[in-house]
């Protein structure tokens, strides 16, 4: 059987999600100096990782996470690979970072899957591409992240179908995908090559209920439906300065 066509993406910023569960003895049995010190240092983090998005250099988000799964996670888009590990070995040596654990992460790039493109027009030198390769994340009240796979399965193998069959099933992707306008806001990380998945899906939403309803309603799509494959699925309310004090006063 013949190699099909891969397909051309675009990359924007480097993506990388740090889960952290809060040691939440060793935080309670910290002397109220030890813990002052480090809810200090990290809003100075939170500080340097807004100037950094002022700067259009980059953005971070911030939430707490439900359930047992972790109790932050910490969101980096930036554009090289070496300042994600520069964040992560920072965040690392503060005292705050002493009381977490990582229990997930995940690494990937933004991408936009470029199946309906103009041939001959440089697709980064339009202003609406650019937006999404490289974008402020909104500050909206829900995060939803989840990695997922295209199966590769007997019958049912993304890879090997055409490209013309692939572009069909994406269209219908993507008319769904539009109807939650205003609503959700995806960023798509392409992770083939850099974790365990072939893409991190991040979600944004006001009201936790439209997360239920795309992922439902498109598990009903053709490329859900028969060519989905999803890994665990993370949901946070929104962390700003003053909730993240809240929630650490003991
Ligand atoms: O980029 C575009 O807007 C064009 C249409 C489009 C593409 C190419 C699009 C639109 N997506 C694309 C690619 Mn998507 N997306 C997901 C999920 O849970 C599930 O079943 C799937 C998880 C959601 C919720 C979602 C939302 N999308 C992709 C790819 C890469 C596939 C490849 O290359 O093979 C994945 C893995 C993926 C998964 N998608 C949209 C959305 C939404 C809300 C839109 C509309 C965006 C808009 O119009 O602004």
């Amino acid at each position: 059987m013949s190699t099909n066509e891969a397909l051309l993406t675009l990359e924007g910023w480097y993506t990388y999600h740090d889960f952290r569960k809060i040691n939440w003895e060793k935080w309670k049995k910290a002397t109220p100096e030890e813990r002052n010190a480090a809810v200090d240092e990290l809003q100075g983090l939170l500080k340097a990782w807004d100037a950094n998005e002022q700067e259009q250099a980059g953005s971070t988000a911030v939430y707490s996470i439900l359930g047992h799964k972790a109790d932050l996670v910490f969101m980096f888009l930036r554009p090289t690979m070496q300042e994600l590990d520069a964040i992560k070995t920072a965040f690392n040596k503060t005292k705050f970072a002493d009381f977490t654990e990582v229990d997930y992460s995940y690494v990937s790039v933004v991408e936009l899957s470029n199946y309906v493109h103009n041939p001959g027009e440089d697709p980064k030198s339009n202003p609406h591409v650019r937006e999404r390769l490289y974008p402020t994340l909104p500050k909206w009240e829900h995060i939803c992240f989840y990695p997922m796979n295209k199966k590769r399965d007997g019958q049912d193998n993304w890879y090997m179908l055409t490209m013309q069959e692939r572009a069909e099933m994406m269209r219908s992707h993507g008319m769904i995908g539009r109807k939650y306008a205003g609503k959700v806001k995806q960023i798509i990380g392409g992770s083939v090559g850099f974790d365990d998945w072939e893409w991190g899906v991040t979600l944004f939403a006001n009201d936790p209920l439209e997360f239920k309803h795309i992922v439902y309603e498109m598990r009903f799509d053709e490329v859900s439906a028969r060519y989905g494959e999803f890994g665990n699925f993370l949901v946070g309310n929104r962390v700003t300065a003053e909730s993240l004090q809240a929630m650490l006063q003991v």
